[in-house]
Parts: structure tokens; C-alpha cells; sequence
């Protein structure tokens, strides 16, 4: 597969130089400074396109042009900003950068209730604890019925939590669910926000009503209105898998297990309508089998992340090692049968100096440098495979 790695633009610290000494190949990114919903400019596209290039790389995926939130819940805005996606879509075509990744999650794209849970060696890596979440759900945010959607053993231990818990670590708590690992993602709430609680709790409103069956609707509504403009321009779309890929704050979730998948594949039946596949995020999720399903979706995935989580019965999850005998079989199917792929090592441990240098949540330098490094000779041993299997 194609090593790509997640930049964030000039103003990332990690700059194209550094990621041309550590062997990557292509690049990930998106016009972050363009409010989500507004059009992509060719101008601003082809200038990103010839800076990257200029280091000899190659913009291979944009992650992500956002889903804007009222084509997810169906607001009168639905339609001008589906027209707007569909121009910037065409720009991208027409300077020839045609892999584009998307999530359809609503108000929340991946949830965290810690971003430096350290372990034992010393380093710092992502983790899910239903107990914080649910703290943060039934006593922060105080969302009606909150509570039917924990059972009587997380309740009883979020109440406890409710009787302890620190104003800085509520603080902190606060801000990493909803601004830390959400800012640089979909933009609704950034470091800016003064009362980042009250919007996110107008936003969660927007979703009043609006069921799975609702939602999955109106991705169809989405993609059936675009599919045209992908198919003038060649333009691949990939959805990212809900992260985790369970219900969450009440908010239905539609990518989250083989059968959403193979659903949404079926719904708009199209070689261009395709997927991200996050091994990370879907292995968050007892019910996947996700080296199965790495080998089912291989045709329609046009993008791979990779990346795996340690997941509990209770709830809970952590971001464990790249090096892992899951991740190997699946890049074994993605290698097999689709070795051109474009994948990028998904987030990455903060170690070596990492902690200070405020990259954004899951994006430092040495973790995903050495998950690259790992991802690598799982690809050689791989590869070794196939030619073994030729002779
Ligand atoms: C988090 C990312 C997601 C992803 C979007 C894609 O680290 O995996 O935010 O970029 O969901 O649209």
C-alpha cells in the first residue's frame, strides 16, 4: 500500500521535509481553513496540491471534506450545501485529487475521555472510559433518559465519580470529548468556544427525533445527489466507520458493524461510493470480526487507516500497539488484493518529547513515525509472501 501520512497543513509542526526523511509517500489533508460547508476554491486546491508536490510527494487522500450538519439531520439548508460539497468535489476532480474520506457521525466524529492515559513504559496513548463518558453524559451535559442508556454498574460507578471528581478534571474531562479531539476535525466547536457545554448541547437538539432509519436516509439522499459529480470527475468517496461503533449521547450511528457496511454498499450501489477502512475504529467494537471484513470490503475500500484498539466487555477501550497480529492480517488483505491502496498509520502513541509540542489529539511525530516503521515490516513481510507464492 501507499504510505501516506495525516498533515494539517503549513501550520502543522510536522512539516513536509521531516515526512520525506521518514519515507512517506503521499499526503492526507484537507483546506482546513475553509469553514465547513463552503466551496473548496480550485485556486486554494491546486496551490496546496503544487506545495506538496513540491517535496515530492503527492497529495493522495483529502480527509476529511466535512458533511456539513444539517445535510445529516435534513435542515432547509440540506440542498444548497449538497450543491455547494458537489463544486468542491468537482475542484478537487479537476485538479485530479480524487480520494475523499467523510464521516456521517452526528455533533461528535470519534470520541476519547482521555488523551493521555499513560502506560507503564512511560508513554501516553488514547482511551475510552464508559464510566467518565457516562459521567460526562448523565451529570454534565444532564441529556433526558441519559441514564437507560448505562447499566446499573456504570451508573452506580458515575455517581460515585459525580461525588469526587475535581472542577479541573471535569474541566478537562469537558474539553476532551468535545473540543480537543473534535476542533480540527469538523470545526462545530473549536478552542475559541467560551461555552463549548451549551452549544454542544444545541447541537445534540438539532438530532431531536431523528432515528437510525432517519439518518441512514438521509446518507442515501447525500450520496445519490453527488454520485453523478464523483462519476464526471472519477471521484472516490470513502466514509469513515463511526468511532467508537456504538450508539452514543442518544445520536443514532449508521457505520458501525459488517452489516451497516454492507448495507450502505447496497444502498448506492457504486464502485465510487466506498469506504475508509479504520481498522481502529471498528475494532473498537466486540461485534467485528475486522480482518474478515478487511477481506470482504477489500474491493470498495479506497482508503485504509490503520490502527488498533485493546476493547473490553465493560465498555472500555484503549489504542494498543501497530505491531499486532490483528493489523498484520489485515494489511495481508489489503496487500493481496489491492496493493495500490492509499493507507496511513491512524494516531500514534505521545513518546520521546511528543507530550509538549501540543499536536493535535493522536497526531504526534515519534508515535506514528514508529508506528510507520512497524506498519512497514508487516508490508515487507507481506510482500515476501506474495513473491514467495508466485515462484
Ligand atoms: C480521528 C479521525 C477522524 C476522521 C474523520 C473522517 O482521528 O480518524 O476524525 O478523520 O472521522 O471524516
Amino acid at each position: 500500500m501507499e504510505k501516506t501520512w495525516r498533515w494539517f497543513g503549513r501550520k502543522d509542526k510536522i512539516t513536509l521535509d521531516m515526512l520525506r526523511q521518514i519515507g512517506v509517500e503521499g499526503i492526507v489533508t484537507a483546506l482546513h481553513d475553509i469553514p465547513n460547508g463552503e466551496i473548496w476554491p480550485l485556486e486554494k486546491i491546486i496551490e496546496l496540491k503544487d506545495y506538496i508536490e513540491s517535496y515530492g510527494l503527492r497529495w493522495s487522500v483529502v480527509e476529511s471534506l466535512p458533511v456539513s450538519e444539517a445535510i445529516k439531520y435534513a435542515g432547509p439548508e440540506r440542498d444548497q450545501l449538497i450543491e455547494n460539497y458537489k463544486v468542491s468535489l468537482a475542484n478537487l476532480g479537476k485538479a485530479g485529487v480524487t480520494t475523499v474520506c467523510y464521516n456521517f457521525m452526528p455533533v461528535l466524529d470519534w470520541a476519547r475521555t482521555d488523551i493521555f492515559h499513560r502506560l507503564a513504559d512511560g508513554t501516553y496513548t488514547l482511551y475510552f472510559d464508559k464510566v467518565k463518558f457516562a459521567y460526562f453524559d448523565c451529570f454534565i451535559l444532564e441529556r433526558a433518559d441519559a441514564y437507560k442508556d448505562y447499566d446499573s454498574e456504570i451508573l452506580k460507578q458515575a455517581e460515585e465519580l459525580a461525588l469526587t471528581i475535581s472542577e479541573e478534571e471535569k474541566n478537562e474531562l469537558i474539553d476532551t470529548i468535545i473540543v480537543k479531539t473534535q476542533g480540527f476535525v469538523n470545526g462545530n466547536i473549536t478552542e475559541e468556544d467560551r461555552h463549548p457545554v451549551a452549544l454542544f448541547k444545541k447541537l445534540l437538539q438539532l438530532y431531536d427525533g431523528i432515528d437510525r432509519d432517519m439518518l441512514r436516509e438521509n446518507l442515501v439522499y447525500f450520496l445519490s445527489s453527488i454520485m453523478p459529480t464523483c462519476e464526471q470527475y472519477q471521484v472516490k468517496m470513502c466514509i469513515h466507520p463511526d468511532d467508537p461503533p456504538f450508539q452514543l449521547l442518544g445520536l443514532p450511528r449508521i457505520i458501525t458493524s459488517a452489516s451497516d457496511i454492507e448495507w450502505m454498499l447496497k444502498a448506492v450501489d457504486n464502485p465510487l461510493n466506498g469506504l475508509t477502512f479504520c481498522a481502529g475504529s471498528l475494532s473498537a467494537g466486540l461485534q467485528n470480526d475486522v480482518p474478515e471484513m478487511a477481506k470482504r470490503f477489500a474491493s470498495r475500500t479506497h482508503f485504509v487507516h490503520l490502527r488498533y484498539t485493546g476493547a473490553t466487555p465493560d465498555g472500555n477501550f484503549m489504542e494498543v500497539s501497530h505491531l499486532n497480529k490483528r493489523l498484520i492480517e489485515v494489511i495481508r488483505a489489503f496487500e493481496f488484493t489491492n496493493p495500490t491502496l492509499p493507507m496511513r498509520v491512524d494516531h500514534g502513541r505521545l513518546m520521546l518529547g511528543d507530550e509538549d509540542k501540543g499536536y493535535n489529539a493522536g497526531y504526534s511525530f515519534h508515535g506514528r513515525m514508529l508506528g510507520l516503521a512497524q506498519v512497514e515490516g508487516m508490508m515487507a513481510v507481506i510482500d515476501d509472501e506474495k513473491n514467495n507464492l508466485k515462484q
